[in-house]
């Protein structure tokens, strides 16, 4: 059997191909798995739990049917789905995790994370971050209606485009610092994370201890999935269904 990890799908309604891809891979492959974990940025997007489009109600039923099939399913928020909250759970069966989470993989002990946090050089974001992360602010933003909720996004997202423009890739990859000070607090010596969109298997030492960190690819042009089983784990990609 296998757990399987996903993240960075950018789901939206504008997103028809990407979308086809993800209801087959819960409807085919999710559905025998031992658990789903998504790590953040499932969403191009998610601007609150309140969000009664068809879109919202296709993707909640996709987690519900899972959920309800037994597959324990597993969310951690990414810089772009911050907002999903209690409701999305209660609706989903999904179960909301924390920034930083260790689990055990078949006896193996991983930090699991979106990724944002350890790009520490890109000190404009982590204090984008901070803000947007106050509890009461988000208490205040939900309450809001659509109508004033959906320009604030926009405008604030064309923002963060324009600063980004000036942004190196180094800035926006993670400090390898931060890698290590975070598997150590957690006593792991295997993180996964997404967010940076550059999949790969990395391997270092530390203090004479091999070290592994498994970056998760985005759904741009293809679903990416992380299948870890007992014995072995791959990367691996999953073509668009064709029409
Ligand atoms: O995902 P990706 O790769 O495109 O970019 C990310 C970082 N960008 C973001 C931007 C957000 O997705 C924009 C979301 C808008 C949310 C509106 C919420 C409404 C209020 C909610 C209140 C509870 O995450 C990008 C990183 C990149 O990853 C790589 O790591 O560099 O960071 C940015 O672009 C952020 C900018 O550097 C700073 C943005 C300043 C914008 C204006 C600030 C207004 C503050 C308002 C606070 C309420
Ligand atoms: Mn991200």
């Amino acid at each position: 059997m296998t757990t399987l990890f996903i993240s960075d799908l950018h789901l939206s309604p504008n997103t028809p191909e990407i979308n086809a891809c993800f209801e087959h891979f819960m409807r085919t492959e999710a559905i025998h798995a031992d658990a789903l974990y998504v790590l953040g940025d499932l969403f191009d997007f998610w601007i609150g739990d309140d969000d009664n489009s068809d879109f919202a109600a296709q993707i909640r039923n996709e987690f519900k049917q899972l959920t309800d099939a037994g597959v324990p399913c597993f969310f951690t928020k990414g810089n772009r789905d911050f907002l999903v909250g209690k409701r999305f759970a209660k609706q989903t069966g999904v179960s909301l995790l924390g920034d930083e989470t260790v689990i055990n993989l078949y006896g193996r002990n991983a930090v699991i994370l979106h990724g944002d946090t350890l790009c520490t050089e890109d000190v404009q974001y982590l204090a984008f971050r901070a803000k947007v992360n106050q509890p009461w602010l988000q208490w205040l933003f939900n309450r809001l209606p659509m109508a004033i909720k959906t320009p604030i996004v926009r405008k604030i997202q064309s923002d963060a485009r324009d600063t980004k423009k000036s942004k190196s890739l180094t800035i926006m990859d993670v400090t390898q610092s931060e890698v290590e000070k975070v598997m150590l607090e957690h006593k792991v010596d295997l993180m996964i994370h997404g967010h940076t969109h550059r999949p790969n298997v990395h391997t270092f030492s530390v203090a004479d201890q091999e070290m592994t960190r498994i970056v998760l690819g985005d759904w741009y042009e293809q679903g990416s999935i992380l299948c870890f089983d007992a014995n072995n784990f791959s990367l691996q990609a999953r073509p668009f269904p064709s029409e």
